[in-house]
Formats: structure tokens, sequence, C-alpha cells
């Protein structure tokens, strides 16, 4: 049996809930992929891991693998990680959001969960557009751009998901795309090794709603942009500003070491057995 077949039977729910809902073509299966084969490269078992995803295209990935999982309410994906990740400090807990989930209606939870640096895996796919419910724009739809609620471009400014982390606090910040399979494979493998908040912008394409209305054309297409657009890091260094013009760059963007929420959580704890424990 081929590596990747035998890995679909160990970590997905194959038999329950396929076919999937997504359309032919989406970059989410290209990211199912590149997790189960990041998963099984940190050898951890299947129970050690808690996957959390809010509601969106992407959300449904936590409905297609065999962990631990929750399919969150839309924009709170973090809110059930983090109370998971304190009550089970062992579990390694992965939060699936859509650009919309994580940074629209689940902005606040994002930016506080980095700055607390809370000991979990936040993996987001930006695919620049509400795709689920129709393609309206999100806080990372370009300006300019055509969605169902910017029908004559859109007046807002996109921010940069993987930035915005590194300044709120993470402790590793990474972007792939759904392209660079195997470079995705090894940062979601970092990312979930990483002690700290952990974020991984995966660019990915939704060619449905976000490339049809703004003539992009299909996957194969947006996949080509992605590759033409994507710069690794070490190659950035050396291109000038006007070089990187319309570009973005991927690898591993921020990687520090700074005290992790669940320990000093644990202080607490212990600080409060103490106290009480105290004669009075
Ligand atoms: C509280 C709440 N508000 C709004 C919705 C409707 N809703 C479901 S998914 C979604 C946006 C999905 O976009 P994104 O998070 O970017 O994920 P994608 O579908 O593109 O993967 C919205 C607004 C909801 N389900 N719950
Ligand atoms: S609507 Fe877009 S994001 Fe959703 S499954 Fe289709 S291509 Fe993927």
């Amino acid at each position: 049996m081929a590596e990747d077949t035998k890995l679909v039977y160990k970590y997905l729910r194959h038999d329950k809930k396929f076919p999937h809902v997504w359309c032919p073509g989406c970059g989410n299966g290209i990211l199912l992929g590149a997790l189960i084969r990041a998963i099984d490269r940190t050898g951890l078992e299947k129970d050690e891991i808690a996957l959390v995803s809010g509601i969106g295209c992407s959300g449904r990935l936590s409905v297609y693998v065999d962990f631990n999982t929750v399919h969150a309410t839309h924009g709170r994906a973090l809110t059930f990680a983090t109370g998971i990740k304190l009550a089970k400090p062992k579990l390694h807990v992965i939060v699936i959001m859509g650009d919309g989930d994580a940074t629209s209606i689940g902005g606040n939870h994002f930016i506080h969960a980095a700055r607390r640096n809370l000991n979990l895996t936040a993996i987001v796919v930006n695919n620049n557009i509400y795709g689920m419910t129709g393609g309206q724009y999100s806080p990372t739809t370009p300006y300019g751009a055509l969605s169902t609620t910017s029908l004559y471009g859109n007046i807002e400014q996109a921010f940069s998901i993987a930035e915005l982390a590194g300044m709120a606090g993470a402790s590793m910040v990474a972007r792939g795309t759904v392209y660079h399979a195997s470079l995705l494979d090894e940062l979601i493998e970092k990312a979930i090794l990483k002690r700290g908040f952990s974020v991984v912008e995966v660019i990915s394409h939704c060619h449905t709603q976000y490339g049809r209305k703004n003539k992009l054309g299909g996957a194969v297409e947006m996949l080509r942009w992605q590759k033409d657009s994507a710069v690794r890091l070490e190659k950035a260094r050396s291109l000038s500003q006007e070089e990187m013009e319309g570009k973005f760059t991927i690898g591993v963007l921020v990687d520090r070491d700074l005290p992790v929420y669940t320990q000093e959580y644990r202080k607490v704890r212990e600080a409060a057995k103490k106290m009480m424990a105290r004669p009075s």
C-alpha cells in the first residue's frame, strides 16, 4: 500500500464522513493532506491530539480526521481550544480557522491567544474571502477586489495575518501555500512541536467564490499564482522592495521562546494551593 494511502486509512474518518463537501480543486484538500503527513511525522499518537475548528469551508476539516475533535462555533474555535488546553495541558491542541473565522468575528480571540502565548497551534487558511457563505469580503480581501459585499471593489485595506500574529506575541509564525505542499508539511510539523502559540498562515484559493468573481481563473491558475508570488524567506532577504512588489514571503517568519501561558497558569495554581494550605 502506498505511504499516503496508509495515512488516509490511519488518520481520516474515511468510512464515515466522506465524500467531503469541498469544491473539486479547493485548497482545503491539500491542507488536509499536509496536516496528516505533518502529524504523522511528529510521531504523536492520535489520542494525544485535539483538533478544533470553527465554521467555514476550512472549518469542516475537523469532521474528516480521526483525532479528538470539536467542530465549534464561528469565530470561537480558539476559546474552545483554550478551555481544552487548560483542562488537559498534555494534549496537543491544533486549531483550524478560515481568514474570516480567525481575523474577523474571531479577531479579538486571535490576538489575545497570541498575546497570552497559549501553547496551541493555529492554522489559518487564508483564501481572501468568506467561502462557505457565498463570497463576502474578509479582513484579507485585497483593496479593490470584488466580492458579494463589495460589488464595486473593496474599499478596505487588507492586513497580514502572519504579521498580526507576530506583533501580538506569538512564539512562532510561519506562512506557506497549498501549492508548496511539502514545505507546508514541514511548517505544520514544526508548529505542532513548538512550545507556545504557533501560527501557520496557509495561503489557499477559493476559485469558486473569490477566483470566479475576480476573473482569476480556476484552481490551476490560482495555484500558479501562488507558485509565482511566493518567495522563500532566505531568497526574499536578498531582494529589494521593488523586486518583492506583489510578492509575499513563505517560511518560518518568527521563532522565539517566550513564557508559555499554561506554565504560568500552573504557577498561579501552585501559589494559590500553598496559600490555602497555610493555617489561618
Ligand atoms: C456567529 C456566526 N456568524 C456568522 C456565521 C455565518 N458564517 C459561517 S462561515 C462564515 C465565514 C466563512 O469564511 P472563513 O472563515 O474565511 O472560512 P472559509 O469558508 O473561507 O474557509 C460565516 C460568516 C455563523 N455560522 N455564525
Ligand atoms: S467555496 Fe471556496 S473555500 Fe469553499 S470549498 Fe469551494 S473552493 Fe473551497
